[in-house]
């Protein structure tokens, strides 16, 4: 239990923040506690899974071709309620939603924000009461008057004005960036506050970690494959042989390498050359986040937030961690770039 007079909750912190911007309305304000609302919703869902009806699919397959899970779709449809009718936000784009939903009502359409979101991720792993995840990416609209449209989402990672995840772990926490470093805030859930937990958070210098699913492997490209034996040789002044801990779901395999420092893989193969992770709101969010932490991400060869979207769901090979672990990947890519 949380002991009120030593805490700084979500709210306090992100408007002690808003003061430093004289020219801010606190929009993005408001906008972040829409998401965090929504969060806890999720949270309470999840923790009921098992008790309630809400494990299982809904029968569908979302535009990745994924069979939907009745909490991917619960999850969906609460952000989607609490951006709406938060009036911030005029157009989201989600991994559940074929195309923009674009929010005209006179209210939305004046938001200033767009979002890009998945909603629960890892879902497959919802059954096994393994963490799961939401990832959020927020913009500034481009365009100027009416509801949100595509163009307003297909921004590149520089643009972004916020980004961050939700884990539902063994404690639930909300952890996001402005471009002025990470912070973390576990919910305390007596009283269903977000509270600063993990303030300035940085990827730890000493690393010894990587996270690949080595199922693959036969799918890789030379350049990782040669990287997971660099991993697993023994040289102790580079804390080499790595551990290996892959759990399967991003947001959860990412927190854990930023606590005790390790290096997230998901390259492209030889079956799906651009990989598994969405661009938009999977890998940039997560890449926004790990360069705030004294990280790096990237496709291997390019600065992930640097990419050019062309459309909502695109894909990137993704490697993110410490800035030296990812410099070194990155050269055996170079090295072997078949
Ligand atoms: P999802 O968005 O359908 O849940 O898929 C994304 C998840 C990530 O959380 C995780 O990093 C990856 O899929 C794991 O994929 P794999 O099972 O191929 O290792
Ligand atoms: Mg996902």
């Amino acid at each position: 239990m949380v002991h009120r007079s030593k805490i700084t909750t979500l709210t306090e912190f992100i408007i002690q923040r808003q003061s430093e911007y004289p020219h801010a309305k606190g929009a993005l304000t408001r906008l972040l506690n829409d998401i965090a609302t929504a969060a806890k919703i999720v949270n309470r869902e999840i923790n009921a899974a098992g008790l309630v009806d809400i494990l299982g699919t809904v029968g569908k397959e979302n535009i990745q071709g994924e069979t939907q899970k009745k909490l991917d779709v619960f999850a969906n449809e609460m952000f989607i309620t609490a951006l709406k009718g938060g009036g911030e936000c005029c157009a989201i784009a989600s991994e559940e939603n074929e195309k923009v939903i674009s929010f005209s009502n006179e209210f939305s359409e004046l938001g200033k924000y767009v979002v890009a979101m998945d909603p629960l991720d890892g879902s497959s792993n919802i059954e096994s009461n393994v963490s799961i995840g939401t990832i959020f990416s927020i913009y500034r609209r481009i365009t100027e008057a009416g509801g949100g449209t595509q163009q307003d989402l297909l921004q590149p990672g520089v643009n972004l004005a916020a980004a961050g995840y939700v884990i539902y772990g063994s404690s639930t926490m909300l952890v996001y960036t402005t471009g002025k470093g990470v912070n973390g805030f576990t919910l305390d859930p007596s009283v269903g506050i977000f509270c600063l937990s993990h303030p300035d958070m940085k990827f730890p210098e000493s690393a010894n970690i990587y996270s690949i699913n080595e199922g693959n492997y036969i799918y890789f490209p030379e350049g990782v494959k040669r990287y997971i034996k660099y991993c697993q040789e023994v040289d102790p002044e580079t804390l080499r042989p790595y551990t290996s801990r892959y759990i399967g779901s991003l947001v959860a395999d990412f927190h854990r390498n930023l606590i005790k420092g390790g290096i997230f893989l998901y390259p492209g193969t030889t079956k799906n050359p651009n990989g598994k992770l969405r661009l938009l709101y999977e890998c940039n969010p997560i890449a926004y986040i790990a360069e705030q932490a004294r990280g790096k991400a990237s496709n291997g060869f390019k600065r992930i937030m640097t990419i050019e979207p062309e459309t909502l769901h695109q894909r990137a090979p993704f490697y993110t961690g410490p800035r030296h672990m990812v410099e070194k990947l990155e050269s055996f890519l170079q090295e072997h770039p078949e």
